[in-house]
């Protein structure tokens, strides 16, 4: 029985086995340092210490950094491709300089979740400059976009952040029902291709995106573009 929350059970357990996958990706990940997708559903990066919200409730991105600094990684980076600012994750780092988290995502001031993914949130304490965003206006060209993610690749790397975890959102693509952003099937070849040029062992955790007809070939283009750079497939 669940007490005092507004979820059912079935989504609890639907929670529960979405963090597990998180876990089951990441572990594989650390065991093999082989690249590794986690379909995580229900998402997770708007889940905070003390809060859900925005369908998610329980932080896979954030679980699954946390079990590789506990497996010994030194510092994670947990970068946030989704249309919207993953606050949870934000809020569960902030103070924090073991894990980074570069966030691209729509302007606040119009964008879901409205309070959290402005550029002067960088980071409190020793957390200072381990938090990165870029708030970008809806309509944003891929190639600003992608000029943005280069800047947050590069962060990354100066960091020296050991493992990379993307949040995976594809409500970046232009026909989501809910978001503002102009990828087509194609660009998202081209960001798998640009993640794989980190050159770091990689966990692909799956947050949003409801065009349902074109979620499968967005993701696999994900895939199949990191995959060409690692694998050298053409
Ligand atoms: O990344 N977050 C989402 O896709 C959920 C947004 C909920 C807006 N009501
Ligand atoms: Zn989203």
């Amino acid at each position: 029985m669940l007490a005092e929350t507004s979820i059912t059970e079935g989504t609890f357990a639907a929670a529960l086995a979405s963090k597990d996958t998180a876990l089951a990706a990441i572990d594989h990940t650390l065991a093999t340092g082989e690249p590794t997708f986690g379909l995580c559903r229900p998402p997770g990066h708007h889940a905070a210490v003390d809060q859900f919200g925005g369908y998610c409730f329980f932080n896979n991105a954030a679980i699954a950094a946390q079990r590789a600094l506990d497996a010994g990684k030194r510092r994670v980076a947990i970068l946030d491709v989704d249309f919207h600012h993953g606050n949870g994750t934000q809020q569960i780092f902030y103070r924090r300089d073991d894990v980074l988290f570069a966030s691209l995502h729509g302007d606040p001031d119009v964008t879901f979740p409205y309070f959290s993914g402005y550029t002067d949130e960088t980071g409190e304490g020793v957390g200072e400059g381990f938090t990165i965003n870029y708030p970008l206006p809806p309509g944003t060209s891929v190639a600003t976009w992608m000029a943005a993610l280069d800047e947050a690749l590069a962060h990354i790397h100066r960091a020296e952040c050991e493992l990379l975890v993307v949040s995976l959102g594809v409500d970046i693509f232009e026909g989501d029902p809910i978001s503002a952003f102009t990828f087509q099937h194609v660009d998202f070849i081209a960001l798998g291709q640009r993640l794989a040029a980190a050159g770091l062992p990689c966990v692909f955790l799956m947050e949003g995106g409801y065009a349902v007809e074109d979620i499968g070939v967005n993701v696999v283009n994900v895939l199949q573009g990191f995959e060409e750079v690692t694998q050298g497939v053409k």
